[in-house]
């Protein structure tokens, strides 16, 4: 049927997190292009472009929820959060077939650049901005041979430079789940009942992301403490780490009837944590199990490549069922990770003691069997678990929308480390998500439901 959009149009709910929203629909044409914009604004970053960015974003997250194609800007009539801006972008696509805002973007050469400078580890709007506009520079050769560039002082930023080629390629699902495991065998030896929950967009049923996120937990509260230094201790003497930087944790009870702010190092959330750069044999995707789960995952993007129909998301796909790998398999992984641990791996000391950029890059070139990714390790205690397991799926609009539902709708305050009723004055415990979703009246949305 040729309007079926419209009915569902009418139907969508307000916010986000009210919706199903897949990781594949069937508006993609459209939500690419508002994400094109969406993206401009992003690396313009003035200060207009904070909401004319969110504003495309929500709009892109209204068409992600429709389970049919809009061929009419009639279809979308009614349909929440569709700014007039937005409406042109999808009138002139619906009507033409491609939009010129879209088009000048793709051949906005300026911008392209500065895009992929932000795709570099550390390098943000401005660094970006001030790269191409002032310094003139159009290529990572630019940047290590640019004289006026000295990252000695930001260590991240010189290992972002130096393994862009590794960090660029995204982390394949399979390689998450390996990752995962190797943290947890490490983890078991401090402690046999931690747990690792891959987070994130892997949770939500992405098959690449651009890093890995690992929960860490322990169902004693207190026992979680001091094993992510242990943790680092070990995966470092190993030879698994690259660069990474250690967060304390910030948190305090009285944050949990606060509004969700910044830390002053700019975290989202006051867990304790470390973030950087791993390393990992290259080998890590390449087992017979893999090759079955690989094929399967080209046919998939297949799929989505020519347009057609989608296909069903094939549930033995999904994480749950990666996160119990058959003790055989563990076995293997880890006689493949012992071996090339031992053949590549510098010992600590070895390692560029500062981060010159020369040094980083001399090391990135050189003959390695191991690549660079980036990880996310962070601790919640068990009590924060649930909120915490939420927060970290994400999506990042599926988050905002959920704590501005809680404010707004029921006047309480949600992070990723509680729910604080305003009115009552006193936290709500939830010791799982459906917990979580039936304390703020909602109905439960499965992780691959949440992206938005
Ligand atoms: P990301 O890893 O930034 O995003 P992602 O996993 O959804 O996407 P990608 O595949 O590109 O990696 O963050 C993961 C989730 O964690 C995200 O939904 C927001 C949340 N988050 C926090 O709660 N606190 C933080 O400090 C950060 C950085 C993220
Ligand atoms: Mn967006
Ligand atoms: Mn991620
Ligand atoms: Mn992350």
């Amino acid at each position: 049927e040729l309007h079926a959009a419209k009915e569902e149009s009418k139907l969508v709910s307000k916010y986000e997190c009210q919706r199903s929203t897949p990781l594949h629909h069937q508006n993609e044409n459209l939500t690419d292009a508002l994400s094109a914009v969406e993206e401009e604004a992003e690396i313009l970053d003035r200060k207009e472009d904070y909401s004319r960015a969110l504003a495309f974003c929500k709009a892109a997250c209204s068409l992600k929820c429709l389970t049919k194609p809009v061929s009419s800007i009639q279809d979308i009539k009614g349909l929440p959060n569709i700014g007039d801006h937005s409406r042109d972008i999808i009138k002139e696509i619906l009507e033409n077939g491609f939009s010129r805002e879209v088009e000048r973007i793709k051949n906005d050469h300026s911008l392209q650049k500065k895009k992929m400078f932000m795709s570099i580890y550390g390098v943000g709007p401005s660094t970006a901005r001030k790269w191409v506009d002032v310094l003139q520079l159009a290529t990572i050769e630019d940047v290590i041979n640019c004289p006026s560039i000295n990252p000695r002082k930001e260590a991240r930023l010189a290992y972002g430079i130096a393994f862009h080629e590794d960090l660029k390629q995204q982390v394949g699902r399979t390689t998450a789940m390996r990752i995962r495991d190797i943290v947890h065998n490490e983890l078991k030896t401090l402690d046999g009942e931690v747990t690792v929950e891959v987070t994130g967009g892997f949770r939500r049923g992405k098959q690449f992301g651009h890093d890995v996120d690992l929960l860490i937990s322990h169902p004693v509260e207190g026992r979680e403490t001091g094993l992510l230094q242990k943790l680092i201790h070990r995966l470092n003497s190993k030879g698994l780490i690259l660069h990474g930087v250690m967060e304390e944790s910030t948190f305090s009870e009285e944050m949990l009837s606060k509004s969700s702010k910044l830390t002053p190092k700019g975290q989202l959330d006051h867990f304790e944590k470390w973030i950087g750069i791993m390393k990992f044999p290259k080998n890590l995707e390449t087992t017979p199990q893999d090759s079955v789960r690989d094929r399967k995952e080209t046919i998939k993007d297949e799929f989505k490549e020519e347009g057609k129909k989608r296909i069903k998301l094939d549930h033995s796909l999904t994480v749950t069922d990666h996160n119990h790998i058959g003790s055989g398999l563990q076995e293997q992984i880890n006689k493949s990770f012992q071996k090339s641990s031992t053949s590549y791996s510098p010992s600590p000391a070895s390692l560029p003691s500062s981060s010159d950029l020369s040094e980083l890059v001399k090391l990135a070139q050189s003959e390695r069997e191991w690549r660079a990714s980036r990880v996310d390790l962070i601790i919640a205690p068990a009590s924060q678990y649930a909120y915490a397991l939420v927060g970290w799926t994400g999506s990042k609009m599926f988050n905002r929308s959920l704590r501005l539902y809680a404010q707004r709708e029921l006047d309480m305050k949600l992070t990723s480390h509680g729910l604080f009723d305003m009115k009552q004055r006193k936290p709500i415990q939830a010791s799982s998500e459906q917990e979580v979703f039936e304390i703020l009246k909602l109905q439960y949305r499965n992780p691959e439901e949440r992206n938005c």
